[in-house]
C-alpha cells in the first residue's frame, strides 16, 4: 500500500476540522490511508493568554496574526518530517490566492505531504509567509470569490477534494470519472427508484438497457447543462451554436473569420492532417496532398507564394483555430469558383461548420462566377452528402485527383 497522504493543518480552531474524522475521509484516515494531523496554534504562543494576534502597523481595522507563534508552529511542523529532510507543500488560504479548482485538486493528490496554514482575523503577517517560502512550497489557495471569516473552511473543502482523489479512498474509483469538473463538463442527472414521483417520471431512456443510448443521453446532458450552466467551463469552440450556412458567422459570440496568413500555418497543418487522416483511411492511401503537405507547403499556400492563388479563410473560436476553407478562380475558366481544403474540428462536427464554410467560400465569388466546383474522395461518403445537401451534383467520371470526385453546381 503507497505511504498514505499526509496533510497538517495549523489553526486557532481545531475543533472546525472535527468534520475530517467523519464518512470516507474518517474511514480512510482509520485505513491508513490518509494522516491527517490538526495543530492547535496557540499551543505556540506562550504567554498567559496565548496571544497570536495583534494591531495592524499603519493602522486599520482589524488584528494581524502575529508571526511569532507561526514560525514556531511551522518549526515544529518540519521538524516533525516523516523522512528527513523532507518538507511540506503549504497552502495558504486567502480570499487573493490561486483559485482552487479540481485541475489543483488533482496536482496536490500526487504530492506526499501536504500543509494547510488557516489565518483568522485580517490575516497572517506577511513575514510568514516570505519566510515559509525559503524553507518549503507555499501557495496562496482561494476557495472561490467570496469573502471566509477565516481559512479553515477552506481548508475542510481542499482536504476533502483532495483526500478523495488518493486511490482507495472513494469507493469506486470509476465515479470520480464522470464527475463535474473531472472533465471540464458538469454531471449529468441521476434517479433511482421509484420510476414515477409525484407523477414525475424517469426519463425512459435510463430504463431501456441500452447502455450505448444511455452513455449518449448522459454526454449530452452535461453538455447541455454546461453550456446552459457555466458556458465559461465550455471553451468557446466548445460553446458553439448549430451554424445555419454563412449567415452571421461574425455575430457568433467568440467566433472569428479571417485571412489566413502565415502565422495560422502551423494550426491548419494541425487540423489539415487530422481532417484529411480519415480520408485517407477511406482511400486507403495516405499519401494524398493534404497529408503529404509539409509546413512551408502551408505557408506558401496561405502567402501566395505557391502561386496557386487560393484565398484561405480560418475560423477561430476563442482564439482556437477550429474551422478553414480557400477558394479561387478556375486556372482556365474565370466564370467557375472552386473551393478547397474545407476543413472542420472533429469535436465540432455536427454544428453546420462544414456548411457555413462552404457558403463563406461561395460568397467570396466574384461577380463573373456562374458555377462553383469541389472535389473529395469518391468514398467520402459524408462530404459527399454534404456538397449534395448543398445543391451540387457529381461530375461523373474520376475526379481531378486520384481517388476523388468532382461535383459542381450552377450559380
Ligand atoms: C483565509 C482571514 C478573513 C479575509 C478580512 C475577512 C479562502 N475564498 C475565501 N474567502 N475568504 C477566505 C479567507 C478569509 C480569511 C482567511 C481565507 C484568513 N480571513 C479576512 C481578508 C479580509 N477578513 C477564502 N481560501
Amino acid at each position: 500500500m503507497s505511504a498514505a497522504l499526509r496533510v497538517d493543518v495549523l489553526t486557532i480552531f481545531p475543533e472546525y476540522l472535527a468534520p475530517l474524522g467523519l464518512s470516507l475521509i474518517g474511514r480512510a484516515r482509520e485505513q491508513g490511508l490518509l494522516d491527517v494531523r490538526v495543530h492547535d496554534l496557540r499551543e505556540h504562543a506562550h504567554d498567559r493568554h496565548r496571544t497570536v494576534d495583534d494591531t495592524p502597523y499603519g493602522g486599520g481595522a482589524g488584528m494581524v496574526m502575529k508571526p511569532e507563534p507561526w514560525g514556531e508552529a511551522l518549526d515544529a511542523l518540519l521538524a516533525s518530517a516523516g523522512t528527513p529532510g523532507s518538507v511540506p507543500h503549504l497552502l495558504v488560504p486567502t480570499p487573493s490566492g490561486r483559485p482552487f479548482t479540481q485541475a489543483l485538486a488533482r496536482e496536490l493528490a500526487t504530492e506526499p505531504w501536504l500543509a494547510v496554514a488557516c489565518g483568522r482575523y485580517e490575516g497572517i503577517d506577511e513575514r510568514v509567509l516570505e519566510e515559509a517560502a525559503s524553507r518549503m512550497p507555499v501557495t496562496l489557495v482561494s476557495l472561490g470569490d467570496y469573502v471566509l471569516n477565516g481559512g479553515e473552511v477552506a481548508a475542510l473543502a481542499m482536504t476533502e477534494a483532495v483526500a478523495r482523489l488518493v486511490p482507495g479512498v472513494v469507493g469506486n474509483a470509476e465515479s470520480l470519472v464522470e464527475e463535474s469538473h473531472e472533465d471540464g463538463l458538469l454531471e449529468y442527472p441521476v434517479y433511482t427508484k421509484p420510476p414515477v414521483w409525484r407523477e414525475r417520471e424517469v426519463p425512459a431512456v435510463l430504463r431501456s438497457g441500452d447502455h450505448g443510448a444511455v452513455a449518449r443521453w448522459r454526454h449530452q446532458q452535461r453538455l447541455e447543462r454546461t453550456a446552459v450552466r457555466r458556458p465559461d467551463l465550455l471553451h468557446a469552440s466548445a460553446a458553439l451554436p448549430v451554424l445555419t450556412g454563412a449567415d452571421g458567422l461574425e455575430e457568433v459570440a467568440g467566433l472569428e473569420v479571417s485571412v489566413g496568413t502565415a502565422a495560422d500555418a502551423g494550426e491548419l497543418l494541425v487540423l489539415q492532417r487530422a481532417c484529411w487522416l480519415p480520408e485517407g483511411r477511406l482511400a486507403g492511401d495516405f499519401d494524398i496532398p493534404p497529408m503529404r503537405e509539409s509546413l512551408e507547403d502551408v505557408v506558401a499556400g496561405l502567402t501566395g507564394a505557391d502561386g496557386a492563388r487560393w484565398t484561405t479563410w480560418v475560423l477561430r473560436a476563442g482564439g482556437r483555430l477550429i474551422g478553414s476553407v480557400r477558394g479561387r478562380l478556375a486556372d482556365d475558366d474565370p466564370t467557375t469558383w472552386e473551393t478547397g481544403r474545407l476543413m472542420a474540428a472533429a469535436d465540432l462536427q455536427g454544428r453546420g461548420l462544414g456548411r457555413a464554410l462552404l457558403d463563406l467560400s461561395e460568397r467570396a465569388a466574384p461577380a463573373s462566377v456562374r458555377r462553383f466546383w469541389i472535389n473529395t474522395g469518391v468514398r467520402s461518403e459524408s462530404n459527399l452528402r454534404r456538397y449534395k445537401r448543398a445543391g451540387y451534383r457529381q461530375v461523373p467520371g474520376p475526379g481531378r485527383y486520384p481517388g476523388t470526385v468532382d461535383l459542381t453546381k450552377r450559380r
